[in-house]
């Protein structure tokens, strides 16, 4: 089965890609198919995020869509920068800029505990929607360390790895990470789904 993932992040697609490929399903970007959909992410809640995205690209390319809305939620920080991660302190910024900002606001801050959060939505032409949800505890890191991933990986800490995501292999990220936890939920949703069709 094929998959059009409602997204322009080329680490998200890998991340799919090596998961989703096991079960099967194909995973291609709305771009590879000439699709660019501009979707306003005004929900408030990851789940609100990733319906409108991939309702949009759904309804666009007329096959059925993912997509994962996810975030980095800081204890010290009331939960932010949660479902603004993409875009903290800034379209402007880059992801190293977007990071440094973080170390910045938390300089002294004892309370490093946080969470990543995945959402996974995914929308069929016939209106039927699967949704995947998988989470991630860690730290954040006083200094970055790593250099694989992307987003706020290096400073992203997994205390029972000893490890940030950025110094993971990605199949040891996936392993533990909230998008691989979501992923996986997905997939045996989807399984479920397609044998009830039979
Ligand atoms: P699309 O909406 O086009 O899929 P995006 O990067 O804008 O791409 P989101 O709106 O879901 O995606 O924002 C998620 C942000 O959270 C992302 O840009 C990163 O900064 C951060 N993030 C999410 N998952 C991450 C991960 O596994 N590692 C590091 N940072 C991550």
């Amino acid at each position: 089965m094929k998959l059009v993932l409602a997204s322009r992040n080329q680490h998200k697609l890998r991340e799919m890609q090596a998961i989703l490929s096991a079960q099967g399903i194909e995973v291609v970007l709305e771009g590879e198919l000439g699709l660019c959909v501009e979707v306003e992410e005004t929900g408030s809640t990851f789940a609100e995020n990733a319906l409108l995205k991939a309702r949009a690209v759904m309804e666009k390319s007329g096959l059925p869509a993912i997509a994962d809305d996810s975030g980095l939620c800081v204890d010290a920080l009331n939960g932010a920068p949660g479902v603004y991660s993409a875009r903290y302190g800034g379209e402007e910024l880059d992801d190293v800029q977007r990071y440094r900002l973080l170390l910045e606001v938390l300089r002294g801050q004892t309370n490093r505990a946080a969470h990543f959060t995945s959402h996974i939505t995914c929308c069929f032409p016939n209106g039927d929607v699967i949704d995947a949800e998988g989470t991630c505890p860690g730290t954040i890191a006083f200094a970055p360390q790593g250099t694989g991933g992307f987003g706020y990986d290096p400073v992203f800490f997994v205390p029972k790895l000893r490890k940030t995501y950025a110094q993971l292999a990605p199949e040891e990220k996936a392993a533990v990470s909230h998008r691989g936890k979501a992923l996986a939920e997905f997939a045996e949703k989807l399984r479920e789904y397609l044998a009830a069709q039979r």
